[in-house]
């Protein structure tokens, strides 16, 4: 190993460990001093979570323990993580344990935090007030990656039958559902807990049923009953306000206002509708474990539970849930299309003592590799000069989608690979770390 570089500025110092005895494993996550200087927070994250996720060794513990065996008798029972609850289960088993990531060093939250609330009504009537909401929107979408919309047009009995319908599906008898229940993830219906479930480090608290529209739903015959009619009616809907705002995202980028929509970007959508059981033992657990999303846009619709956490300057702010109101963040692709002038960011769900939580999340973005083209993403000509050269190469959807298949939910964005020579030689000066491996026993 090299040796420590001490004159160096840009090395960062592992300042701690943090073994974690619940799962009887020596966890070792180094902890850095913060990034100095003006680079943003975000290629921090990025960097630190890319060069050192979790580091587990040899179980040591419980040397009996066998987490690939619970986790296929998990999947196998098809009945997800009601189904652990309906068995009558008391506390969480081991595969469900999640480290939380020390390398954030986040500060408690903020209360002055809100995400941004932005009123959609009469866009169309006024231009001064159509000019205001795309300056609000420019302005989330830099700052937060997050915002709500309110009088958005999606009318509020369909969200609700939408939350009642995945409710229904979820509550079902479980014979019922284990026929839709796999891990293909071409189908364009199925149900399942955790969607990377053989690859992630620990699963979570959250049971889903997923929709393909690309550009139209199935047949309807191959979707369930029990929710069939709302979520034709429901991807109707949230199809034209995704298509209205990615006509003011584009106007916040001083594009043309179809330009986004030009680009098929509000053709193929991907919903999920996840169902978030109570959990005896939330402090060990998440719902969802951090990540972004690597579509273009997501639209969510969440119940009045509540666990929707944001990564706001380095703090976890909550999402409250607002009646009426639907939940919109940047995805990957758009960040690496607009060269980082908007940003998808971190976000998680917390578990919780109370539920279900029903949430129904929106993926502008066909996530089935079976529509793997050789479409190519890259930052937008018409931002580009010499002041704000290209961050992010040009890639094909084949090689999104490859990455995003490849690597489970472990807390790194998928834009880390995919981001120019310039920014990987800004992550790259810092791969000498001493690792120092101390065992906890
Ligand atoms: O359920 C939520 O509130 C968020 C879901 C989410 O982030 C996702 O499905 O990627």
């Amino acid at each position: 190993m090299k040796p420590w570089p001490e004159n160096e500025q840009n090395y960062y110092k592992i300042s701690s460990f943090h073994p974690c005895p619940k799962r009887k494993k020596i966890f070792l996550s180094p902890t850095f001093s913060s990034l100095q200087g003006t680079e943003s927070q975000n290629l921090d994250l990025l960097y630190f979570s890319a060069k050192f996720p979790f580091m587990e060794s040899e179980s040591v513990g419980d040397s009996t323990y066998d987490r690939k065996a619970e986790v296929q008798a998990f999947d196998d029972s098809k009945t997800g993580v009601k189904g652990l609850l309906d068995s009558g289960m008391t506390k969480i088993p081991s595969m469900f344990y999640v480290k939380l990531d020390p390398l954030e060093n986040t500060k408690p939250s903020d209360s002055n935090f809100s995400i941004p609330i932005i009123d959609l009504q009469d866009i169309y009537k006024s231009s001064l007030l159509r000019c205001q909401v795309v300056d609000q929107i420019r302005s989330a979408s830099q700052k937060w990656g997050f915002f709500q919309v309110i009088n958005h047009g999606v009318p509020k009995d369909v969200m609700d039958e939408m939350i009642s319908g995945i409710c229904r599906f979820h509550e079902q008898e479980a014979e019922l559902k284990k026929p839709f229940y796999s891990r293909d993830s071409n189908k364009k219906v199925r149900y399942f807990s955790n969607s990377k479930l053989f690859r992630d480090y620990a699963a979570t608290w959250r049971d889903t049923i997923s929709f393909v529209a690309n550009p139209d739903l199935l047949n309807p015959e191959q979707l369930p009953a029990v929710c069939r009619d709302i979520v034709f009616e429901y991807a109707k809907q949230v199809r034209a306000l995704g298509i209205i705002i990615f006509e003011l995202l584009s106007e916040a980028l001083g594009l043309n206002s179809s330009y986004l929509k030009d680009m098929d970007a509000a053709e193929a959508l991907h919903i999920m509708g996840n169902y978030y059981p109570h959990c005896p033992e939330p402090d060990l657990t998440l719902g969802l474990t951090k990540h972004t999303d690597f579509d273009f846009m997501t639209i969510l619709l969440q119940d009045q539970i509540g666990g929707l956490q944001v990564l706001h300057q380095n703090q976890w702010v909550d999402v409250p849930p607002m009646q009426g109101a639907l939940v919109v963040n940047i995805g990957d692709i758009l960040q690496l299309m607009s060269n980082d002038k908007f940003v998808s960011v971190y976000h998680r769900v917390k578990a919780k003592t109370v539920g279900p939580r029903i949430s129904v999340t929106t993926f502008f973005m066909d996530l089935t590799t079976s529509e793997c083209t050789s479409q190519v993403y890259g930052p937008i000509k018409e931002l580009l000069s010499d002041e704000n050269p290209p961050l992010y190469r040009d890639v094909t959807r084949k090689e999104i989608m490859e990455n995003y298949y490849a690597k489970g939910l472990d807390g790194n964005s998928y834009l880390i690979p995919l981001s120019s020579a310039r920014c990987q030689s800004m992550f790259n000066v810092h791969i000498n770390f001493r690792v120092l491996i101390i065992p906890y026993n």
